[in-house]
């Protein structure tokens, strides 16, 4: 367990689909990476900053494809920070952790800003699975996901804070184990829906099986900067989204160089030790990507402990 998050946090995840966790991240730890996104996204917007309300004639919201604008894929055009803060070493426990303390690989991660007036926000009820996966969620939570938003800004109510509503609540209102919520369900749901506004430095934790929805963003000239990282069990290949190989041209080097093994594990990479690493495999790597530091893998294929290896000269 990491001070960052508490027991109890753990059993409201489980119990309620969702968790807010309030300042997992320090304002050091942001800082960087809110600079990269005012870079990469500025601070306006294609809004004139006012917010925009569109009339769909539903009782909550719809999905418009200009609310999905502004958004990228890791490796990130940014700092280190930026490219390892998805495999923050306390975000990859946790998701282990909620998954039952087994391997977990990072299966999506990306950036998404928002301005009040680009878009209306404003989404109905829906679970994510749609497009994490081609069956339905699992009935064992081990099978299912942890998807994290981290607020790289402060998100209130009137900056488009995410909503959720509780299994208990969902259940009473859709049916237990519901996957979709039909229109006439939605002022029900919306009349126990919970926010999780929260100072920038926070985390959302929800599933692929819980009732969640985007709000519309309210504050004139408003940003959010949020960004979207998930988790699966390693071996759970009915959860997909990003293939990381795919995206040769990116700055792979930004993560390769500076991220540990552990990290390096939630892409894919074999682990020091895995019977991948052979002299061959080691060597054709390390020619590959030269700057990535390979000394845990070579000791581990000579037998060595790393400590033996720090005391060697
Ligand atoms: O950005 C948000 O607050 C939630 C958006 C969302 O749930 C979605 O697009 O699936
Ligand atoms: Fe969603």
């Amino acid at each position: 367990m990491s001070a960052r998050y508490q027991q109890q946090q753990i059993e409201s995840w489980h119990e309620d689909g969702a968790v807010v966790v309030p300042n997992f991240f320090t304002p050091d730890e942001i800082a960087p990476i809110y600079d990269d996104y005012a870079r990469l996204y500025g601070f306006e917007g294609a809004g004139n900053g006012n917010p925009l309300a569109i009339d769909t004639g539903q009782p909550a919201g719809a999905f418009h494809p200009k609310q999905f604008k502004n958004l990228d894929t890791l490796p990130y055009d940014g700092s280190v920070e930026m490219n390892l803060i998805s495999l923050h070493p306390s975000l990859i426990q946790l998701a282990s952790e909620l998954l039952g303390n087994q391997p977990v690989q990072l299966y999506q991660s990306h950036t998404w800003a928002k301005f009040t007036g680009e878009a209306d926000y404003d989404q109905p009820f829906h679970c994510d699975y749609g497009n994490h996966t081609l069956t339905v969620p699992g009935e064992d939570v081990a099978q299912r996901t942890v998807n994290f938003v981290i607020y790289l800004s402060d998100v209130t109510d009137a900056l488009g804070a995410m909503h959720y509503v509780k299994k208990s609540d969902s259940d009473a209102i859709l049916g237990s184990r519901a996957i979709a919520a039909p229109t006439e369900y939605q002022v029900a749901l919306k009349a126990r829906q919970h926010s999780a506004a929260a100072p920038a430095g926070s985390i959302i934790a929800y599933g692929i099986d819980t009732f969640h929805r985007g709000t519309n963003m309210t504050e004139p000239n408003g940003l959010r900067y949020t960004m979207t990282v998930s988790f699966k069990r390693a071996d759970n290949a009915n959860i997909g989204f990003h293939v990381w190989q795919h995206a040769l041209e990116r700055p792979w080097h930004l993560l390769l160089n500076h991220a540990t093994p552990t990290q390096l594990e939630c892409l894919g990479i074999p682990a020091p030790g895995n019977a991948f690493w052979t002299d061959l495999t080691l060597r054709q790597c390390q020619q590959r990507w030269p700057e990535w530091n390979m000394s845990e893998y070579v000791l581990a294929l000579a037998g060595a402990s790393p400590d033996a290896a720090n005391h060697a000269d």
